[in-house]
Order: C-alpha cells, then sequence, then structure tokens
C-alpha cells in the first residue's frame, strides 16, 4: 500500500477543512446559487488571516472527530469507556460547538455515571429508540484510517465503527450510517491517488457490504419496514451520479430530495459520498479548482442543509483517496486546530505502520 501518510493525513486535515469552511452556511436552504460559494472560496484565498483572527472555527464534527483518534491512539484500539469520557470531556471543555440538540442529554449522564456503562444513556434517547442523526457519522472517519493496514482489520473496523456510534447514537440507522461512511474511506484509501474511481464499482463495494451488515440487523429491518434502508439509498445514489456524468450536470433540487441534505444519518451519509464522486469529475461544471476535496466541500455547500457535516464526511473520502497533496494550503490555513489534527493524523499513522519495515513508496 501506498501514499499511506499522505492519505492519513489527507483525509484528517481534509475533514477538518471541509467542517470550518462549510460551518457558515449550516441550515441554508439548498441549493445555493454558484456565485455564492465560488465568491466566498476565492474571497477565502484572499484574505490575509494573520489579521483576521480568529481562524474559521471548527464544530462538533471535528471537537468528536478529535475525541475518536485520540481514544484509538492512546488506547491502541477502541475502548467504549475511555471515547466516552473523551467526548464529554471535549464537550464540557467547549459546549458551543453547534452540538446536535439531544446528544448533549447523553453527555449529562456519562459524566454523572463516569461513562460506567457507555452504551446507556445512548441507548434510553427517544424511548428507547435511540438517536437516528449524522453525529456517529460525522465522527467516524479516523476509525476508517486507523484500521487501514492490516487484512485482520476488516473485521475490527466494521465493528469499532458501529460501536464507536453506539456512545451517542442507539438507532441503527445512526450507527450503520457511522458504518457506511466508513467503508466508504477505507474503498477510497485503496484508490491510487492519480486515478478517478468508478462510480458503479465504489458503489457496488460498499453497497454488498452495507446490504449484507443491513441483512443481518433484525431491528434495522423491523424499523424500516422490512427495506435495507442504506442499501436502497446507494442504488439510488449510484444512479444519480451516473445519470450526472452521463449529462455532464448535477440536478442539486433531485440530490437534495432523493438523498437529502439535513442532520439524519440516512439524509446525509450517502449525499456525501455523492459529493465526493460527483467531485473527482473535473469535467462537471459544479464547482471550481483542480482540489478534489476542495470541490467535495464546494458541492456539499450547494447541497445547503447540514453543510458542515456533509462537507466533513465527503472531504474524509476524498481525502483518503488524493492525499494531503491535494489540500490547497492557502484554504486549510483559515482552519483552528489543524496542528492538533495534523499531529493526531501522524500518530495514526505511526500506529498503522508500528513494527513494519517500511519501503520508501509507502511513506
Ligand atoms: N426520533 C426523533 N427525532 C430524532 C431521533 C429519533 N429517534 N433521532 C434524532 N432525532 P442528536 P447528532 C432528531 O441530538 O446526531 C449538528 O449540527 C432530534 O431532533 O443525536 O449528534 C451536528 O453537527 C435531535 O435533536 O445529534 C450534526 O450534523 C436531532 O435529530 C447534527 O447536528 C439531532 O440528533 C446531528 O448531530
Ligand atoms: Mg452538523
Amino acid at each position: 500500500m501506498r501514499y499511506v501518510r499522505s492519505k492519513i493525513q489527507g483525509s484528517m486535515l481534509g475533514a477538518l477543512m471541509g467542517d470550518c469552511l462549510a460551518a457558515p452556511f449550516e441550515g441554508d436552504a439548498g441549493p445555493l446559487t454558484a456565485s455564492l460559494y465560488k465568491n466566498y472560496f476565492e474571497g477565502l484565498r484572499k484574505e490575509d488571516v494573520a489579521k483576521k483572527l480568529p481562524y474559521k472555527r471548527y464544530t462538533d464534527d471535528t471537537a468528536m472527530a478529535m475525541a475518536v483518534a485520540e481514544s484509538l491512539v492512546e488506547r491502541k484500539g477502541f475502548d467504549a469507556r475511555d471515547m466516552a469520557i473523551r467526548f464529554t470531556d471535549e464537550y464540557f471543555k467547549s459546549p458551543r460547538r453547534g452540538y446536535g440538540g439531544s446528544v448533549v442529554n447523553v453527555f449529562y449522564k456519562l459524566r454523572r455515571t463516569r461513562s460506567e456503562n457507555p452504551f446507556e444513556p445512548a441507548a434510553l434517547q427517544f424511548n428507547g429508540s435511540g438517536s437516528y442523526g449524522n453525529g456517529a457519522a460525522m465522527r467516524a472517519f479516523p476509525v476508517a484510517l486507523f484500521f487501514s493496514r492490516r487484512d485482520t482489520d476488516k473485521d475490527k473496523l466494521m465493528q469499532v465503527a458501529i460501536d464507536q456510534g453506539r456512545i451517542t447514537h442507539a438507532n441503527s440507522t445512526g450507527y450503520h450510517g457511522a458504518l457506511l461512511q466508513c467503508l466508504a474511506v477505507s474503498q477510497a484509501f485503496l484508490a491510487d491517488p492519480g486515478e478517478v474511481v468508478n462510480i458503479e464499482e465504489f458503489c457496488k463495494a460498499i453497497g454488498d457490504k452495507i446490504r449484507n451488515v443491513e441483512a443481518e440487523s433484525e431491528e434495522s429491518l423491523r424499523e424500516s419496514g422490512g427495506a435495507a434502508v442504506f442499501s436502497a439509498k446507494m442504488k439510488r445514489l449510484e444512479a444519480l451520479a451516473k445519470q450526472a456524468k452521463d449529462r455532464s450536470k448535477i440536478d442539486f433540487d433531485i440530490v437534495i430530495r432523493d438523498l437529502g441534505n439535513n442532520i439524519s444519518a440516512l439524509e446525509s451519509v450517502p449525499t456525501a459520498i455523492f459529493c465526493y464522486l460527483m467531485a473527482q469529475d473535473k469535467t462537471l461544471e459544479c464547482c471550481q479548482g483542480d482540489s478534489v476535496i476542495e470541490r467535495s466541500i464546494q458541492l456539499a455547500i450547494a447541497l445547503g442543509g447540514d453543510t458542515d457535516t456533509i462537507a466533513t464526511m465527503a472531504a474524509a473520502i476524498a481525502g483518503a483517496h488524493v492525499g494531503v497533496e491535494d489540500i490547497p494550503e492557502v484554504l486549510l490555513k483559515h482552519c483552528e486546530a489543524r496542528d492538533r489534527v495534523r499531529d493526531l493524523a501522524d500518530r495514526i499513522y505511526a500506529h498503522v505502520v508500528g513494527g513494519e519495515d517500511l519501503q520508501a513508496s509507502d511513506v
């Protein structure tokens, strides 16, 4: 496997950039007019950051993703209680980061019980049905990066993607969304940075895996009245992506209608995957510039709604494919906490390659 360090940094810093740069548009009704977000990015390129403190602030997406990454590297694997403690510490240290309306109750209960039963407060949310929000998915990408190397990692990746989600999101839509996001990051990680991934192959690879998991999950089937919710969305996503490619044009209204742009995992994770797949195609007139990561963020902004979270997820996938070289430094320098995130990326990298003889191309 080549470009490991670049891919890990690209995913972590790309996600940060998606969060910080898209946050000002959160809640805007999409689709946004192209000139609005194009002017915004042009403006960012001209602004002198030194005179414009504070930088663009990160939101709950990055706060929680950093907690996931720190817990994995400190504990050298998944430790639910440690991760729950880090989520609550991060929240109480800086609560005004735009957290979801209900997840805050989980943090209070976790703090009161010292996270003795880290999955219990989330399981009690919404009369026992658990949250279906995208909060478990938005922070999940470090799991895919941490378990990206060894063959034995594959099963762990799937289990940990779900279990880190269950600390706050006990509804299967919430934690299956986290799994789908991790599967997309893993699949992008396998791709050569210089090549465009094939839409059908990409969708089939992750669609098959999520279909198997949904088929095994009775709870998921019951809730959705017998339909496998994410696998059905993957089919629609694939059709929309192929259609946009054939026509060299994205129909934003239909994407918003069919894939969604809101705080539910079902209405945002497939949308983020769509943004990534479309951003690769530089013949599409939806966004500007050569950076795939930047284009994926522009698309997420253009769709409106939960822009910061969709941009975070799209850019985490794009970064795992194209690597850190794709990130325009002029945009990254606006983002708060970029040194902390870069350091975490390197600690994940050290874990991933730890104890193995590296070839020059791996670095
Ligand atoms: N029944 C009814 N409403 C629900 C349910 C349910 N089972 N699950 C979620 N909701 P929450 P998050 C609604 O608080 O997923 C921020 O912008 C309910 O209105 O678990 O961590 C983040 O950046 C609840 O308040 O938060 C994310 O993008 C809301 O969904 C986004 O919010 C959010 O669920 C979601 O964050
Ligand atoms: Mg959000």
